[in-house]
Order: C-alpha cells, then sequence, then structure tokens
C-alpha cells in the first residue's frame, strides 16, 4: 500500500524519504511512525547507498511528536508510542548505509531526535532546532536524552533539555549538532551531492564504519578497539578491497 504521509523516491543510488505532513508542520502522529517502518525495512535490503530524510514545504523538517494526539492518550498508550519512535530511529541508526537528514526548517522535539539517530545533519540557515518537550510536562521520549548527550555533550545536551529553548543553524552548527549549512534552495541538491560522492566509496568498508562508530560509543576504548581491529582485518576479504587498491597502484 503507498504511505500517506511518507514520499519515498529514488534518484540512482540515493533514497530520499519526504514526512509529508506540512498542513502539521511533518508532526510524526502514529500513521506516520508505522509507515517508516516497512519503508526502513525495504532499504535494509536493496542496493540503495545512502538515504536523505527531510521533511515537505519550507517551513518544517518536523515538528515531532504528535501534541493534539499525546494530548488524549494515557500511559500505555504513551509507552507504545514512545516504543514505536525507538523502533524507528534505531532501524535508522542501524542501517548498515549513510543516512542524512536534510533539516530544512524546524526540527523539534521528535523531529530532532529523528535528526539525531540519522548519521550526518544538513541544515537550511532557516532551521530551528531544539528539546521543547519539558514546556508541555513531558521529557524526550525518543531517545532526545541519550543521542544527545553523545553527539554534543551533557552540559549543552541539558541547557537545551531544561531550557526547550530553540536555537538556530548557526547555534547547532558551533556545538556540532549539524555537520553543515546550505541555502535553503540548495540544501536537498547538496545533500544529494555529498550523497552521491559518497557512493563511489566501498559500500562495505562504509557500513562496517558506521557499525564501529555506533558500536563505539557505548563501549570502552579497549574493546572499541579490539572491534575496529577485527573489523578491519574482515575488510581483506572483501574483493572490492582488492581491486580498489589494485585501481589505486595502476593509477585508475
Ligand atoms: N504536533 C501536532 N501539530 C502540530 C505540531 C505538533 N508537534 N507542531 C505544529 N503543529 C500544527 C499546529 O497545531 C498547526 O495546526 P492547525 O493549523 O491545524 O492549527 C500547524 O501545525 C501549524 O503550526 P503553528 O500554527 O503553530 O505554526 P507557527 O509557525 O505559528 O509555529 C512552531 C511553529 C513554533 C513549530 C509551533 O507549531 C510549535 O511550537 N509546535 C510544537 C513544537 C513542539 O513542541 N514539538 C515537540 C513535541 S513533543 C515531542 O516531540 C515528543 C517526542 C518524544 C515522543 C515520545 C513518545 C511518547
Amino acid at each position: 500500500m503507498q504511505p500517506r504521509y511518507l514520499q519515498v523516491e529514488k534518484d540512482g543510488e540515493l533514497v530520499i524519504i519526504t514526512i509529508n505532513r506540512p498542513e502539521k508542520l511533518n508532526a510524526m502522529n502514529l500513521e506516520v511512525m508505522n509507515e517508516f517502518i516497512p519503508v526502513l525495512e525495504n532499504l535494509e535490503n536493496d542496493s540503495s547507498k545512502v538515504v536523505i530524510i527531510t521533511g515537505a514545504g519550507q517551513k518544517a523538517f518536523s515538528a515531532g511528536a504528535d501534541i493534539e494526539y499525546m494530548s488524549k492518550i494515557g500511559s500505555a498508550e504513551a509507552e507504545r508510542y514512545a516504543l514505536k519512535g525507538h523502533e524507528v530511529l534505531s532501524k535508522i541508526e542501524r542501517l548498515d548505509k549513510p543516512v542524512i537528514a536534510a533539516v530544512n526548517g524546524y526540527a523539534l522535539g521528535g523531529g530532532c531526535e529523528l535528526a539525531l539517530a540519522c548519521d550526518i545533519r544538513f541544515a537550511s540557515p532557516n532551521a530551528q532546532l531544539g528539546q521543547p518537550e519539558v514546556t508541555i510536562g513531558i521529557c524526550p521520549g525518543w531517545g532526545g536524552t541519550q543521542r544527545l548527550l553523545r553527539i554534543i555533550g551533557p552540559s549543552r545536551a541539558k541547557d537545551l533539555i531544561f531550557s526547550g529553548r530553540r536555537i538556530n543553524a548557526d547555534e547547532a552548527f558551533a556545538m556540532g549538532l549539524v555537520n553543515r549549512i546550505f541555502p535553503a534552495e540548495g540544501l536537498l541538491e547538496e545533500s544529494k551531492s555529498y550523497a552521491k560522492n559518497i557512493t563511489k566509496n566501498s559500500t562495505y568498508a562504509i557500513g562496517i564504519s558506521k557499525m564501529l562508530v555506533n558500536r563505539g560509543m557505548d563501549s570502552n576504548l579497549d574493546t572499541g578497539l579490539k572491534l575496529e581491529i577485527c573489523s578491519w582485518s574482515l575488510c581483506f576479504s572483501n574483493k572490492d578491497r582488492q581491486e580498489r587498491m589494485k585501481a589505486f597502484l595502476e593509477r585508475k
């Protein structure tokens, strides 16, 4: 069945997923989250090499979880909603290919958490990021307390979470929350062009590098380094590695 709120488009070896609910600033209700699951499961098995996630319209990447829906639910339903969000975000994080968030406006609450689960974040100058959950009586629930802490450190994470304040693209860049800023009209094209460059590199080596960085965040240095040695050696049984090294030596 065609998703109602997710637009999935192929561009060669790239896949662009657009959250398409602009009238609600791409807020992610349960339907949006449910639609993500099969889309991401297809990506686990297809030949695409890089995924870009963005929001429809000019104003928002995503304004977060759906406040209208949350205003009507109790703890049990809230837990199901949180678990669904975690399932989606973990799938993104564990996908063995890079996922880029093209943050084209508001990325608030769950919207910011979605961007945090991506590997790289590019933003337009009108982007505003933040974790305003405490302003509506909840704590971040889709990994915000954990991924934000790992990306920008505990002190800055606490500042954003306790204050609920929104930060612009420049401040987000300065604290390492976004990797680069591109003009709004060029954000998607620049993201695609960056992604296309990545596709020239070894898919196997990128997938394994992503896993190593992700695992390394939760391991001690010794464990991370041991895992790196095993993974590095495994690259040598990959045909792609032989061809690439040979091509270098022959200056192809
Ligand atoms: N949920 C539902 N609808 C939303 C949301 C949202 N998060 N954000 C905006 N909308 C809707 C508005 O209600 C409005 O709808 P309508 O036109 O039908 O009234 C429409 O989108 C446009 O919004 P505004 O009129 O408010 O647009 P403005 O340009 O005036 O303001 C803002 C833009 C500043 C982004 C403002 O809309 C806003 O503050 N939105 C809420 C942002 C927010 O607090 N997000 C965090 C939500 S909490 C969360 O994400 C928790 C994540 C963890 C979940 C864990 C699961 C349990």
